[in-house]
């Protein structure tokens, strides 16, 4: 009798010690691959950074690849060896598949960066004001569309182009974009193409080419990897491009690309990590909907390259004004959800 009580006392110490002191393991599940796409880039430093702080944890990351039918299957078989104390991810089409995982696999837990989902215990979520992220380019693709930059004639077209429609590209970023070619060229139209896929860059390039010749003056590829084909298009053409979510597009083809409207996606991810595993899976966090802008610094415009530098002053000083009046609030293009 008194054996089978120290056996179980002895088993009780084990595990509440082994729950206790378990180091953390998080997995980034990286829908795509990261190779040519900023804010899988800047997810995969974020994470990296939060688990180096947090002694013991460690990190997987895990590329699901391009083929989106296969995501589901191997989220859930990530979440089925219960190895996770969380799995972090970005993109608005990744909280439905985490949704249906947490319903077989409640223990599991979700930070979704780039997307909104409220209401769910297992999942927390931070979507961008990505109007302004828009409005930003939008407005120097104005510039170029009126005629005001150096390799720019008055043809009062831009485009862009996309690799598949989803909801903040239709919701947010396209007419945040526009919002901001109106303001800058109010007789400006805009075109769109959707180019199927984020990894074909001759095809971006060949979309680009026929926008270019229809007369388009910047174009913003919201494309992953692909979108090098539209800066190199451009490159070709002596005409402009415009960069999306880090400051590299800058360094792609310079001269070419003459602004980046970027997010602070690996402060985000940093932060959140940090938080969630410090809090456990009974965070607050969980079941929440976060958005984040300009104001609060996750939106910004990285204005310090030479190829934006050299832009004409007047030109530079409209574009200032604008960020500076979404940065203090002054002008706002409010966001409710997705
Ligand atoms: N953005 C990328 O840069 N690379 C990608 O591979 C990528 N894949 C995506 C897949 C889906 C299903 C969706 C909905 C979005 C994807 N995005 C990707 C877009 C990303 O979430 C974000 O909107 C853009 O990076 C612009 O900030």
């Amino acid at each position: 009798m008194r054996k089978a009580f120290l056996v179980l006392c002895s088993l009780y110490c084990t595990l509440s010690a082994g729950l206790a002191f378990a180091a953390p393991n998080v997995c980034v599940f990286v829908p795509n691959v990261v190779s040519g796409s900023p804010t899988y880039e800047q997810m995969v430093a974020g994470a990296k950074r939060a688990v180096a702080e947090v002694p013991g944890a460690a990190l997987k990351v895990v590329e699901a690849g391009f083929n989106q039918a296969e995501w589901l299957g191997k989220l859930s078989a990530l979440a089925a060896t219960g190895d996770f104390s969380l799995i972090v991810s970005s993109n608005p089409a990744i909280p439905d598949l985490c949704a249906q995982v947490a319903s077989s696999f409640p223990q599991a837990r979700f930070f979704i960066a780039d997307s909104w989902l409220p209401g769910n215990k297992a999942i927390h979520t931070v979507l961008y004001n990505q109007i302004e992220q828009g409005y930003i380019v939008g407005f120097l693709a104005g510039l170029a569309s009126s005629g005001r930059l150096p390799h720019s004639t008055a043809t009062h077209k831009a485009a862009l182009i996309v690799a598949q429609h989803y909801p903040s590209f239709d919701k947010l970023i396209s007419p945040g974009f526009e919002k901001g070619l109106l303001a800058a060229d109010p007789s400006a139209t805009l075109e769109t193409r959707v180019l199927g896929n984020w990894y074909d860059a001759t095809k971006a390039s060949e979309l680009a080419d026929g926008l270019f010749d229809a007369g388009a003056a910047a174009i913003l590829p919201i494309l992953g990897g692909a979108g090098q084909g539209v800066v190199s298009a451009a490159a070709a053409k002596g005409r402009y491009a415009l960069w999306f979510d880090d400051d590299s597009g800058y360094r792609l083809a310079p001269g070419t690309v003459i602004g980046c409207a970027v997010l602070r996606q690996e402060r985000l991810v940093y932060e959140q990590v940090k938080l969630l595993l410090s809090q456990g899976a009974a965070s607050p966090l969980y079941g929440q909907a976060d958005i984040v802008g300009a104001r609060e610094g996750y939106v910004d415009f990285a204005g310090d390259d030479p190829a934006y530098l050299g832009l004409p002053q007047d030109a530079r000083h409209a574009l200032e004004e604008q960020v500076r009046r979404l940065k203090s609030g002054a002008l706002a293009f409010p966001v409710k959800g997705l």
